[in-house]
């Protein structure tokens, strides 16, 4: 986090999410080819207000491994546009039939759903357009369309999705409760992490600290999402509280109870920690970003 010198990590993030969303908006001024009601669309869900928590990931580990941010901006929109998808798609009433994301009515409400579905596809599609078209050299941008299609495909995100859809009311157990999530959101937070470390050519040494840290940031991050669908504030949440326990969805609290699963969350966080710790005053952004994975409130 270079610049965290002089800024506080709440300055820090809310900078960097301003220039993650500068470049996003920069990246969807489409040409006169693209309908206008499918930019808007894409523009409407990709520049709500979200956390931007995988852009930041992508930049902070680019940075805390010598990298410089602006040669990682490409994959921190890249991952984003990935996830605005999933999340367009996640909204759908044939998926998990959501009317509010980020604090505005779902696409699908606004746009309808087949214009929805293309907005997703859309998204997909231009995530690895931006890396293979501004990731330099060329070699690294080949790796890193590699492991984002990795991470988005049938064994991750895909694969994750699918098994969370068919778990409703599904056999209830821990081991399967993590390996969907593993894959779920596991797979986007972990490959934010790996493009930034590859962009910034990280030592061997570097992205072993890192792939651990991810791996436990991205298992801790679910926990807390499903403490906050039990006991978050619709408000700050941007969305709708209390789905997963009427959809009968296999959670952690549900699983563990809450104050397991948040015990739970602690352990990983620290192993996120203990992980870096090792990479020195670099990663002092991380380890900002996994303290805040505990407390936050959205
Ligand atoms: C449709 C292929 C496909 C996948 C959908 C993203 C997803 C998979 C489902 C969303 C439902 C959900 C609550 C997932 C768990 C964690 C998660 C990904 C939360 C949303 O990410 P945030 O909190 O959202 O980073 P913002 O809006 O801040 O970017």
């Amino acid at each position: 986090m270079t610049e965290t010198s002089t800024a506080s990590f709440p300055e820090y993030v809310a900078g960097t999410a301003a220039r993650v969303a500068e470049a996003l908006d920069s990246y969807t001024q489409l040409p006169p080819d693209c309908p206008a009601r499918l930019c808007e669309a894409i523009r409407y869900s990709l520049l709500a207000p979200g956390k931007r928590l995988r852009p930041l990931l992508v930049l902070m580990a680019a940075e805390t491994c010598g990298g410089n941010a602006e040669a990682a901006m490409p994959a921190a929109c890249a991952v984003e546009m990935v996830h605005a998808y999933s999340l367009i798609h996640d909204d759908l009433p044939c998926m998990d039939d959501d009317d509010l994301r980020r604090g505005r009515p779902t696409c699908h409400k606004v746009y309808g759903e087949a214009m929805a579905v293309l907005a997703g596809d859309a998204l997909l599609t231009m995530a690895f357009e931006v890396l293979s078209g501004n990731v330099r050299p060329a070699r690294v941008a080949a790796d890193c369309c590699l492991e984002l299609a990795r991470a988005a495909g049938p064994s991750a995100l895909v694969g994750g999705q699918a098994d969370d859809l068919e778990g409703i009311n599904g056999l209830a157990d821990i081991g399967r409760l993590e390996a969907i999530h593993r894959r779920k959101t596991g797979a986007m937070i972990q490959v934010s992490i790996r493009l930034g470390a590859m962009i910034a050519r990280a030592s061997r040494r570097q992205r072993s600290a890192l792939e651990k840290y991810g791996q436990r940031i991205g298992l801790a991050f679910q926990i807390t999402d499903d403490l906050l669908d039990v006991g978050g504030d619709e408000k700050a949440l941007g969305k709708r509280a209390g789905k997963d326990a009427e959809r009968g969805k296999l959670t952690f609290p549900g699983l563990l109870g809450v104050e397991e699963s948040r015990r739970r969350a602690e352990q990983l966080v620290n192993e996120a920690l203990a992980a870096v710790a090792t990479l020195g005053p670099q990663a002092e952004g991380l380890e900002a970003l996994a303290r805040h994975v505990l407390e936050r409130n959205h």
